[in-house]
């Protein structure tokens, strides 16, 4: 992959399941390792395998009210939808509400439908991939559209 055009102050607030299910905590790391290379991730927790653990100090209040500032500060949301989670939705909701363009990826898998309240709503931008490999490739495409001002 060539290296992108690094714009530092871009924040980019990065979604994904975490009690909804850790399957893909994994795969969550690696798309926040390529985002990287495009501004300042927020939210590098939401891949850390051990996140359970590591943020058990916090009260839920706390978890809320960091996530709602985060979000706040966005440039750019970026959520992983694969997995459901009633956190991510509500992100979402929320990133709609402050009209932060969002981007979803969700991954094409047997028997797996990406509920219509996201599908179906214009303001997000879904864009779905089958590997990795077209995960990285997405990820250059969305933010060379981003940069050119196409997602808003
Ligand atoms: C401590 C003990 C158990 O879980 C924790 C830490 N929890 C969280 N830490 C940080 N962000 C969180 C946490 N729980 C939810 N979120 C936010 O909601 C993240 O930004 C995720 O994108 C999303 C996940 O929601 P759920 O409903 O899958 O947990």
């Amino acid at each position: 992959m060539s290296k992108p055009s690094r714009q530092a102050e871009l924040n980019i607030y990065f979604a994904g399941a975490i009690r909804g299910g850790r399957d893909d905590a994994e795969l969550y790391a690696t798309l926040i390792q390529w985002l990287k290379q495009y501004g300042r991730i927020l939210t590098e927790h939401v891949g850390n395998e051990d996140l359970l653990q590591e943020e058990q100090f916090l009260s839920e209040k706390e978890i809320f009210a960091r996530d709602m500032r985060w979000i706040a500060e966005a440039d750019l949301v970026v959520a992983e939808v694969t997995t459901p989670s009633l956190g991510v939705g509500y992100e979402l909701a929320v990133a709609e509400t402050l009209r932060i363009p969002t981007v979803c990826l969700f991954r094409e898998k047997k028997g797996s439908m990406l509920s219509a309240m996201i599908q179906g709503n214009p303001f997000f931008h879904v864009r779905s991939y089958r590997n990795r490999d077209e995960a990285e490739s997405t990820i250059v495409r969305l933010m060379q559209d981003f940069q050119k001002n196409l997602l808003c």
